[in-house]
């Protein structure tokens, strides 16, 4: 709770995409350096969907609490740096244009997920549909990029200085990629607002971590049982947080060193080794476990063979095409992460992982297997991973359940052509925005691909599992 001596909030970052995620982690950092007196506060928005959650916390007087739950107990977190909430459905377009041309506004965030950025092969998808509708009416944009670009286009027509765009989604360099959008969209519709941009904002990359599984109803009995109050706003997550955020701020930043992140001038090695250990497991997990019929990733976490591969697709796969991190060792980080995904008070759905795994894959498990193929290693949790991926694609279409997939209807039509085999995988693999076409060319890639299907159709995850070859 803040006093009377604390500073009114300053509402100088926007968050773009404010859903579960954001909520249990920039919001915590920020309640740290709040309760320590901070004035940093956030204007909570969202593009599409979820107009009534922000309603939701208006009335709610724009506070909610932070679970953090595991086996030793649950604690709560009040959280009252929430300045305002902006949708453009509700408060229209030129009001989010408006918050970002705000000479106050220091830094846009971002949790917009993989797909949020429309790329395509490392560059902006001029094709993608929302990326096209906003081409076409830049001023009345609705993707995250048009907008980030209107705004800026505004900021500088009004005459004011630059800002941060800060993104916190689970991509290599993600700031990186973030900039490149932003670019590759401002230099389509005015080549003086792209220098603008390049000259004055800047991109920083981070690493965000924290696992919060999407709100179910366990989740929101024990916010009711805790709280005293169903609210939907609140959040149940772990206790775990970490923060690695590369220090490149055009216009200030928070104290967040102060409230435990890392600031460091090259974040890739935190990312990668995330991204392949943790990401790359849960995306296993998210195929390979519901193939076995398992829910959550706690209850993945209680069978033995399954948690067994789990640590050596960490250790004797992922680990192994990591540069060193500093200050880490792997082995205690897989440990740790396996500690993480066993925590039973968190109920995170194998399926909510595997939403979107054409975005994921990517980055989790297909750059690691083509750095294998390079270095001539074994990888067989990787293969059996991004086999389960095609066969968890082929029995969600086939059984007429609805894929949550950017790339659903060519997954969809692929599976509809063809027979379940070896014509399948060689049509999966021709997905250029999943596997480089080296790489899928690359019989050492794409033969243990096909072997690992076989041997899924043939006896399934378990099987497999039981009988992966020692560790070379
Ligand atoms: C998960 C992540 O849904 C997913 O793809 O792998 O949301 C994961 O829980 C977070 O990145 C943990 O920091």
């Amino acid at each position: 709770m803040t006093d009377t001596n604390t500073p009114a909030l300053q509402p100088r970052i926007l968050h773009l995409g404010f859903g579960a995620f954001a909520r249990a982690h920039m919001m915590v950092y920020l309640q740290d350096l709040r309760d320590a007196g901070g004035d940093w506060g956030v204007i909570a928005c969202r593009l599409n969907s979820g107009v009534e959650g922000l309603d939701a916390l208006e009335a709610a007087g724009l506070e909610y609490d932070v679970l953090a739950t595991d086996d030793t107990g649950t604690q709560t977190r009040r959280i009252t740096t929430l300045a305002g909430t902006l949708h453009p459905a509700r408060d229209g377009i030129d009001a989010v244009l408006a918050r970002i041309a705000d000479p106050s506004l220091a830094i846009i965030s971002l949790t917009i997920t993989e797909k949020g950025y429309a790329l395509r092969e490392g560059r902006l998808d001029c094709d993608h549909t929302a990326i096209r509708a906003d081409l076409a009416d830049p001023d009345h944009p609705c993707s995250a990029i048009g907008v980030i670009v209107a705004g800026l286009a505004a900021r500088r027509a009004a005459g004011h200085g630059g800002l941060s765009v800060l993104s916190c989604d689970n991509l290599p360099h993600n700031g990186t990629l973030a900039r490149r959008a932003v670019l590759d969209f401002a230099e389509m519709r005015d080549a003086d607002l792209a220098a603008w941009i390049e000259r004055n904002v800047s991109f920083p990359a981070t690493m965000v971590d924290r696992i919060v599984p999407a709100l179910d109803d366990a989740a929101l009995d024990l916010i009711a049982a805790t709280t005293g109050r169903a609210d939907r706003e609140s959040i149940v997550t772990e206790p775990f947080r970490q923060w690695v955020i590369q220090d490149n701020f055009a216009a200030g930043r928070p104290d967040w060193a102060r409230a435990g992140a890392q600031l460091v001038p090259d974040v890739a090695p935190y990312e990668e080794m995330k991204l392949r250990m943790l990401n790359g497991a849960h995306s296993f997990l998210a195929c390979v476990g519901q193939l076995s019929g398992y829910r959550t990733v706690a209850d993945c976490m209680e069978d033995t063979v399954l948690r067994q591969a789990t640590f050596r697709l960490m250790l004797d796969e992922q680990a192994r095409t990591l540069k060193p991190v500093d200050g880490i060792d792997l082995e205690d980080y897989a440990r740790r992460l396996i500690e993480r995904f066993s925590n039973s008070r968190l109920h995170h759905r194998t399926a909510q992982i595997a939403t979107d795994s054409s975005a994921k894959l990517p980055q989790r498990l297909v750059a690691p297997a083509a750095d294998h193929v390079v270095a001539g290693r074994h990888w067989p949790v990787t293969g059996l991973a991004i086999a389960g991926w095609m066969q968890l694609v082929r029995h969600t279409v086939t059984q007429g359940n609805d894929l949550s997939d950017p790339m659903r209807d060519v997954l969809a039509d692929i599976v509809a052509r063809t027979q379940d085999g070896a014509e399948f995988i060689d049509a999966m693999l021709q997905l250029r925005e999943v596997f480089p076409a080296d790489l899928a060319a690359n019989p050492r890639f794409a033969i243990p691909i096909h072997d690992a299907y076989q041997a899924l159709l043939q006896g399934g995850p378990g099987l497999i599992l039981s009988n992966l070859p020692e560790p070379a």
